[in-house]
């Protein structure tokens, strides 16, 4: 994979989590395999990790003594907080539940490559932050900082670039003190330093600069609203999910957009809305959005809310889950959280276990009994692009009913009318004029009647 463009060349990190008793083996490792991801779309070169199981995390620097210098061996730190909060001072033992670690011990410090950056697994308070950077001399970032990063990068029209800005301010403030003593002036990956600099502005300015990028996104967002308000009448699909599980394949598939696709995360970050093709009648749009992780920024989710109300102000959600992805399940429910968070609740939902094309016939049969409401598709595959278009099409053909016109060819502005509200299903020609069998709701089928008796 190559690094992102903008990012500084060959930054390596080191990764560092701490399984908690409610995590299975399973799941710790998904989610630094997530995290390492996360890396990855940033330019990140992964080189190593270290872990350990404990009963929470250790208050000073998140893990114990032993572990932190093992951490600042990749890195080429002390492994020791010199300074800081009480807290700092307890001794390892104080720590419950510390079990000594498995794993094979980390190669000699001579082979290792160097890393400058640690990736923690976990919200990290701005003392853990601090503690930690100075323990191993590297730029600390946890879950929350490698998102905005990445947002940050991929932001590209101005609402998505003020509601990032936001969101990182808001992060930033109330770590800027603590951080602070080193210099990273457009050096740090976490954002720090690039631009408008939070470390030179305090805590009011930071509040005062948020408050005026609120107001210009509060002008953008009336202007989209409006936009949404215009197309009100026509029926809108969005399409939700994790993130990379494919929102933007289906976007393209269905809709026949250049949309952008690739195999990283938070690769859309703006919405998108065009129409079905090819075209149902009425047309029926379909927006395609950021998609979710779990633990996203409570910051981001609530800049990100009028980016989202394209999934709260839909007619149907489909939902689109990566089905080979074996965190699936867990990607459902982190779904399921965001989209109650931001109050889409009421839309009906299709599900679609997506990228089937990767699994074997057995496991498909296994989806298929476990998912038995779940549509098993492939963006890839055209008969599955086909089988999508149709269910939503029948989405929004449930109250239609069928029925039969004669329109007088003095009248064929009924036709014309009928072909743009309905959906013609045969036309034929007599001497009465022209005949055709349409689909439409009974309020269309009323008007066009109407339009025939009225003359
Ligand atoms: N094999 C396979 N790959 C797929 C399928 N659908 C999407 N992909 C791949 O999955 C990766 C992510 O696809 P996107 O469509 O960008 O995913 P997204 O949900 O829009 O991701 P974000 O915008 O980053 O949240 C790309 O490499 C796609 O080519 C599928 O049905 N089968
Ligand atoms: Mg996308």
């Amino acid at each position: 994979m190559s690094a992102s463009p903008t990012a500084p060349p060959r930054s390596r990190a080191v990764l560092l989590g701490v399984q908690l008793p409610g995590a299975s083996d399973a799941e710790h490792e998904s989610s630094l395999g997530e995290l390492a991801r996360l890396g990855k779309t940033l330019g990140l070169e992964v080189v190593g990790r270290v872990t350990q199981r404990r009963a929470r995390l250790a208050p000073a620097a998140v893990v114990g003594e032993g572990k932190l210098r093992e951490l600042a061996d990749w890195t080429g730190g002390t492994g020791v907080v010199p300074i800081g909060p009480p807290s700092a001072r307890r001794r390892d033992g104080e720590d419950a539940g510390e079990a000594p670690d498995a794993e094979a011990p980390a190669p000699a410090a001579e082979t290792k490559p160097r890393a400058s950056v640690v990736l923690v697994d976990h919200e990290l308070s701005p003392s853990q932050a601090r503690n930690l950077e100075r323990a191993t001399g590297a730029e600390v970032l946890d879950r929350s900082a490698v998102i905005l990063a990445i947002f940050q990068r991929h932001a590209r029209s101005r609402e998505a670039r003020l509601q990032v800005e936001i969101a990182r301010l808001a992060y930033w403030a109330p770590r800027m003190r603590e951080t602070g003593g080193r210099d990273r002036q457009g050096g740090g990956i976490g954002g720090r330093g690039a631009g408008e600099s939070a470390l030179e502005l305090d805590r009011r300015k930071i509040r005062d600069r948020i408050a005026e990028l609120r107001l210009e996104l509060a002008g953008i967002e009336r202007e989209s609203g409006t936009r949404r308000r215009r197309r009100g009448e026509l029926p809108t699909v969005a399409l939700v999910g994790y993130t990379n599980a494919g929102k933007s394949s289906w976007m393209r598939a269905l809709t026949g957009s250049g949309v952008r696709v690739e195999d990283k995360l938070f690769a859309t970050l703006d919405t998108t809305v065009r129409a079905l093709q090819p075209e149902a009648t009425p047309r029926i749009l379909i927006s395609d959005t950021v998609g979710f992780i779990k633990k996203l920024p409570h910051d981001l989710v609530a800049s990100f809310r009028s980016t989202l109300d394209e999934a709260r102000e839909c007619e149907l959600l489909v939902q689109v889950v990566d089905a080979s992805d074996p965190a699936f399940a867990a990607q459902l429910e982190v779904t399921g959280e965001v989209l109650a968070s931001i109050g889409a609740t009421e839309s009906p939902r299709l599900l679609v276990l997506n990228k089937v094309d990767r699994l074997d016939a057995e496991t498909r049969a296994r989806l298929a009994r476990d998912w038995p409401d779940a549509l098993l598709l492939s963006a890839r595959d055209a008969a599955d692009v086909a089988t999508l278009r149709e269910r939503i099409v029948a989405h929004f053909e449930r109250g239609h009913v069928e029925a039969e016109l004669v329109v007088p060819y003095a009248q064929q502005r009924v036709v014309a009318e009928a072909f743009a509200s309905a959906r013609v299903l045969a036309e034929s020609h007599d001497e009465r004029g022209t005949r055709l069998r349409v689909r439409a709701t009974p309020e269309v089928l009323g008007r066009l009647r109407e339009m025939l008796e009225r003359s």
